[in-house]
């Protein structure tokens, strides 16, 4: 069992539902149990600035899920919630990043753990301080701590 951290995205359509429905099919899925939720919070888009609003956030899991395993189900629920494949720093209607999975890091095609821009990312990292302030990520150390190193 690993505990993995998955970042929510989204600045298309209902947002806050999409998220919401979301962590539910993240829940539901074999090997996958879902212990916390951070708040949804509203972010000025960062890299491709015209764009709308998103609403970011992050969720706990304990898994018996591979990363890869978990990365497809990520893909597979973006996919169920309407995601079609926009352009790279485009606006999408669900984005479901897997930012950490326990103390592993995996370097392979199509599959980079810990998310390679996390440290850069505050959208990201907000909500994780504010599930686990102490969580220590390899390569990046403590979050609460990359937190504050980006004010
Ligand atoms: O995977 C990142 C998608 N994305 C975001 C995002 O989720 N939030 C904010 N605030 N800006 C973003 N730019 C991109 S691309």
């Amino acid at each position: 069992m690993t505990v993995a951290y998955v970042g929510l995205g989204a600045n298309l359509g209902g947002r806050e539902e999409t998220l919401r429905r979301a962590v539910e099919l993240l829940g539901e899925a074999d090997g996958v149990d879902v212990l916390a939720v951070s708040q949804l919070r509203e972010t000025e888009p960062v890299g491709f600035v015209d764009q709308p609003r998103f609403l970011n956030g992050a969720v706990a899991v304990v898994t018996t899920r591979t990363p890869r395993e978990l990365l497809d189900l990520l893909l597979g629920i973006e996919r169920a919630l309407g995601r079609v494949r926009e352009e790279r720093w485009g606006p999408r209607t669900v984005d479901l990043d897997l930012l950490a999975y326990g103390d592993e890091v995996v370097d392979e095609p199509g599959l980079r753990v810990p998310h390679p821009r996390l440290h850069e990312r505050r959208f990201a990292l907000e909500p994780l301080a504010e599930l686990d302030p102490e969580l220590d990520i390899p390569g990046l150390g403590r979050v609460a701590a990359r937190l504050a190193a980006l004010d």
